[in-house]
């Protein structure tokens, strides 16, 4: 029988017991894996096992998808009208509200986040994405087209049918649910394959969905490893469609994998080096305060993370100053502490990469002006760190670090800023600093990435898209285009008097 994990919160911001099952949710059951194998699951605050969970292998994943696909063709889709997945989307969405306090619990042991970043950011943005899709489930339709009077003409916003979703461990629950809404608003049946370092949330959020009265089968969810699972799914030849957030090269894996078996369609979200340009009319107090956001929430661990700071060189030294000392000011700690602002990364691997790429920093002669080190003691914390005096062609300004590393560049003119801006394989964010509202639209059109925040941090709202540009993938997650992801347009032609 599948287990179930529980743990006892006794911290001043939450208090309570959470209970997660830690079986593989396939046709509406908790179901041990084939294999009888588990994965450890870590607390990054402390290194410690919290827990183990199911790890799902080829055989589940087949499973799974086959589960899918008999619900898709028994009780989802398009025979479920829409206003019907729209009510159990809000259904759900009411049972997350229910249990938020209890969610942000859970995803922020496991992630490593700041509780009440977990309860009023990522907890919340399900919230409101699982609301903002459920409105659309009845309001997507095609259109009638006119051609001749001999004929009618129409079109269908049909479900692709079974969808595979693989997703990280930055914000599990958050980005799984980006996927989850709009594939099922639209009708299609979901296999997910959550990230094996942060399984529980997905697990909790598989409760809900069996409790809200979706059909079995309709939502499936296989824990395990991504060269394993997560290749399973991708290779499947009964899945239409596979929606993945990871990194680049992963993400090209994915897309050849798709190529080379039944042509699936892909939506990739990956990895960025946004850069932020920060000009001398800036407002200095704000732009400072939201830099350091987009920079180190989570750890820096954000796909969108403004890691390339450029600088016009009027307030370059001011501004500089000041970022070094919001960044040593920023309080670490284990999430459930008030006072914590910034929790660790999310694991030993994860930190061992970000200490080497500070590493190579140091060695290819940039400056350091904060942080720069793992800060002693248990837990996979990394101190806020910021560069100065970089080159282009260091790693530190090239490579993804994902971790709370930024770099500071200085520029005399807008031009020379979009040109260093732009000189990434990567397109996913951008941010501009500036008081001349001509000059924030030249350079955001100017741009060569998917989103251009001025004046803030990468604040989302479910209603806007989220995708890149370039190398950081291809496809919208949110807003009306992401609904576009998980559809295919029929066209139907009807003879009205047309004799051969
Ligand atoms: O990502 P992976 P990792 C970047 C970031 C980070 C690096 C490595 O730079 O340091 O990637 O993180 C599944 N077929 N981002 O190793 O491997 C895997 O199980 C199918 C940016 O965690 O790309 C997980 O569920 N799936 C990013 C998911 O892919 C496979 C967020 C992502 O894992 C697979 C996370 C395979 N062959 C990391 N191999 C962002 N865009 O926000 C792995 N997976």
């Amino acid at each position: 029988m599948p287990g179930t994990w529980t743990h006892e919160f006794k911290t001043d911001l939450f208090k309570g017991s959470a209970q997660v099952n830690t079986g593989l949710f396939i046709n509406g059951k908790w179901v041990d894996p084939v294999d009888g194998e588990t994965i450890d699951v870590y607390n990054p605050a402390d290194g410690s096992v919290i827990g183990k969970v199911s790890c799902g292998s080829a055989k589940d994943i087949d499973l799974a998808v086959n589960a899918a696909k008999a619900a898709y063709k028994s009780s989802w889709g398009l025979k479920v009208p829409g206003f019907e997945r729209g009510r159990l989307l809000y259904k759900l969405a009411e049972l997350l509200e229910k249990n938020a306090d209890s969610l942000a619990a859970i995803e922020a042991l496991d992630a490593g986040k700041s509780f009440q970043h977990a309860r009023h950011m990522d907890v919340q943005d399900a919230i409101n994405n699982l609301r903002y899709y459920a409105g659309w489930a009845d309001k997507t339709h095609g259109q009638t087209i006119e051609t001749t009077e001999a004929k009618f003409a129409y079109t269908r916003h049909e479900p692709i049918g079974v969808v595979g979703l693989i997703v990280p461990w930055n914000f599990p629950l958050m980005i799984a649910v980006w996927k989850i809404a709009p594939a099922l608003a639209t009708g299609n049946t979901i296999v997910l394959k959550q990230s094996e370092v942060t399984p529980l949330s997905a697990l909790k959020l598989a409760e809900f969905i069996k409790e809200a009265g979706f059909p079995d089968g309709v939502f499936n969810v296989v824990t395990g490893f991504g060269q394993t699972a997560g290749q399973a799914l991708t290779e499947h030849p009964l899945v239409g469609k596979v929606s993945f957030t990871g990194s680049t090269l992963i993400g090209r894996k994915v897309m050849e994998t798709a190529a080379k078996t039944n042509l699936k369609r892909v939506t990739l979200e990956l990895g960025g080096k946004s850069p932020t340009i920060v000009f001398d009319d800036a407002d200095l107090e704000q732009s400072v305060k939201w830099v350091c956001a987009a920079l180190f929430h989570h750890s820096g661990q954000m796909c969108a993370a403004g890691t390339r700071i450029f600088v016009q060189e009027g307030i370059y030294d001011t501004f500089l100053r000041a970022l070094a000392g919001a960044a040593a000011s920023i309080q670490q700690g284990d999430g459930f502490a008030k006072s914590t602002q910034q929790g660790p990364v999310v694991s030993q691997v994860q930190l061992e990469r970000v200490l080497s790429y500070i590493e190579s920093g140091k060695q290819e002669g940039a400056t350091l002006v904060a942080g720069g080190a793992r800060r002693p003691g248990a837990g996979y914390f990394v101190q806020p760190t910021i560069f100065a005096d970089v080159k282009p062609d260091m790693k530190i300004v090239r490579e993804e670090i994902f971790g709370p590393v930024g770099v500071v560049v200085k520029f005399k003119t807008e031009e020379e800023a979009i040109e260093a801006a732009n000189d990434t394989e990567y397109g996913l964010s951008s941010y501009v600093y500036t008081q001349n509202v001509s000059r924030a639209i030249r350079v955001s059109n100017a741009i060569e990435a998917g989103t251009c925040f001025v004046n803030v941090g990468s604040v989302l709202c479910p209603q806007v898209p989220f995708g890149g540009y370039k190398q950081s993938g291809h496809g919208k997650e949110m807003g009306e285009y992401a609904l576009e992801a998980f559809t295919q347009v029929k066209a139907v032609h009807i003879n009205l008097g047309m004799n051969l």
